[in-house]
């Protein structure tokens, strides 16, 4: 099985959960200005939507979509399913939220775009966080571990950390919960992200 990943990109969240998971598996990175992997391959010969996350199965498939590729990780590891007849809809219901809701809304940030255009995005990012500072079913989203939208959420704090966007105090907690986690770590060190994963560790000052 191998990722493809790019540092701080959405592709952190499978990093994560692959490392929760505790098996083995291959990462490359990506480099999404030229479109050439960390070995010199062409990314768009590999998948032609040109982006991460891409995991390559054992058998050759080859998985792209975040919220498909989470899901079919936590399919394979009982450790990353939330429990109950509703486990799996919860989870999809969640990682689709934040794909299709904060994921997007983050776009300004990353690309061309006004101060007007960046100040209402900050402003609806929090919005958008604020419906899980309400829902923490324990210590992570769904209960006392930690599932694979618990991953991507965290993606979507290091963002919020980046571009200094509000985020809900319960969430902080999650956030430096989750950054103290050796599979969070191990997979940014892995991408390089010391200084994201001092930050994430901190509280936020003020
Ligand atoms: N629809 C895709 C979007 C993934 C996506 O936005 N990936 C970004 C990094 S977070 C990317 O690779 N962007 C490079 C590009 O679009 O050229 C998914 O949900 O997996």
């Amino acid at each position: 099985m191998k990722l493809y990943y790019s540092p701080l990109a959405c592709s952190l969240a499978d990093h994560i959960a692959l490392l929760e998971a505790g098996v083995p598996f291959e990462r490359e990175a990506v480099d999404l200005k030229t479109k050439r992997t960390a070995s010199g391959a062409d990314f768009v010969a590999i998948t032609r939507k040109g982006y991460v996350p891409v995991l390559v199965l054992d058998g050759g498939e080859i998985l792209t979509e975040n919220i498909a590729v989470l899901d079919w990780i936590a399919s394979q590891y009982p450790a990353l399913r939330v429990d109950g007849p509703l486990g799996r809809t919860r989870t999809l219901e969640a990682l689709t939220y934040i794909s299709t809701e904060i994921h997007r809304a983050f776009k300004p940030m990353w690309h061309q775009s006004t101060e007007d255009e960046r100040a209402k995005a900050s402003h609806s990012i929090t919005k958008l966080l604020d419906l899980f500072a309400a829902h923490l079913a324990g210590d992570y989203l769904f209960g006392d571990t930690p599932g694979v939208a618990d991953f991507y959420l965290f993606v979507m704090f290091l963002w919020a950390r980046r571009f200094r966007v509000s985020v809900p105090k319960p969430l902080e907690t999650l956030r430096i919960r989750l950054a103290t986690r050796p599979a969070v770590r191990g997979a940014m060190e892995h991408e390089g992200l010391f200084q994201s994963l001092r930050d994430a560790s901190q509280p936020d000052a003020g």
